[in-house]
């Protein structure tokens, strides 16, 4: 166990969850001419309930993700690089800078292009979180901050940014229809932490930068882009900045819906039936999908399509 008790605002963990499962997350293509490193929704790992996917994005224009659906489930975008430039069927835009989030709760049906918004390469994680069937078909609704509004605290040579959740005292205002938590943590070399995780949640954690160890002082040193599934019990995390060099990562949990999932690409739903259903809602323009009849981003007029 860490030396020390730290001060008032650090909730010490009894317990540590240990690391059950490293991946590494490979690059992929998706959107047109986008790069994904896919953890989660990839072949290795379909799913890890309540999360769909976990893509950490790098989209160069022309390249991005433009005009697609979405339903049955929220997108969390959060930047960690350049701009993203967004513009829905109902006429909702904005551009998502570095250090902002936007929570993006498709639930019936969102049509919408996410395309670079600045020169050079824009970079961050885009993470699917499931909506259980009783809010699969609510209306769509935004949650968007900017880094400014972003809860930050600071204590002992770790920083966090509060996403979704509480940490270290700092507490987000982002409502999460699935309750779910999402801390974004910067430990200064030969720091540690100790994060309460909600015993009975699923919870992972994403390397973004440098090298960390996670779960016990004496396991292996992980560096950035791999994907740790925590075990189930414990209290909470503990995690060391052993390294020379700063570590960036992000700590997410959610609690499973324990339900089944009909996945058929960006539409998420039930059973098999459901996916027909959406289709249909789809191809027909109905049941959330009227306004996609006659709708094109500028993005993709851009393009002439
Ligand atoms: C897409 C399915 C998709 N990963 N990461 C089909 F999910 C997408 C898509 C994205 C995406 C967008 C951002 Cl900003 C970041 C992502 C998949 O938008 F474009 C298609 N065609
Ligand atoms: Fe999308």
């Amino acid at each position: 166990m860490p030396k020390g008790s730290g001060s008032s605002c650090s909730a010490a963990v009894k317990e540590s969850r240990s690391v059950v499962r490293k991946m590494l997350a490979r690059t992929q293509h998706e959107g047109v001419g986008a790069i994904v490193r896919r953890s989660i929704g990839g072949f290795e790992l379909r799913h890890f309930d309540p999360f769909l996917a976990l893509d950490e994005f790098s989209v160069t224009a022309p390249a991005g993700f433009p005009d697609h659906p979405h339903r049955g489930f929220e997108t969390v975008t959060y930047m960690l690089q350049g701009a993203v430039r967004h513009e829905d069927f109902e006429g909702h835009r904005g551009t998502i800078e570095a250090g902002d989030l936007q929570w993006m709760t498709a639930g019936r049906g969102i049509v919408h292009s996410e395309m670079p918004a600045e020169e050079g390469t824009q970079k961050g994680l885009q993470l699917w979180i499931n909506l259980s069937s009783k809010h699969k078909m609510i209306e769509p609704r935004y949650q968007e901050m900017p880094s400014s509004d972003i809860p930050e605290a600071e204590e002992d040579g770790v920083k966090v940014r509060v996403i979704a959740g509480e940490s270290l005292g700092a507490k987000s205002s982002v409502y999460t229809r699935t309750p779910t938590m999402y801390l974004d943590f910067t430990l200064q070399p030969d720091s540690y932490l100790q994060q309460p995780i909600p015993s009975h949640w699923n919870a992972f954690v994403y390397v973004l930068e440098g090298k960390g160890v996670f779960g016990s002082a004496r396991s292996p040193p992980v560096g950035a882009h791999h994907l740790l599934l925590l075990s189930p019990g414990g209290d909470g995390l503990v995690a060391w900045n052993k390294s020379p060099k700063l570590l960036r990562f992000v700590l997410v949990g959610g609690q499973p819906l324990g339900e089944s999932v009909a996945q058929l690409g960006p539409f998420v739903m039930n059973t098999d039936e459901e996916i027909d259903q959406t289709v249909e809602d789809f191809a027909n323009f109905m049941n959330g999908f009227e306004k996609a009849r006659h709708w094109r981003s500028e993005a993709a007029e851009g393009f002439g399509f």
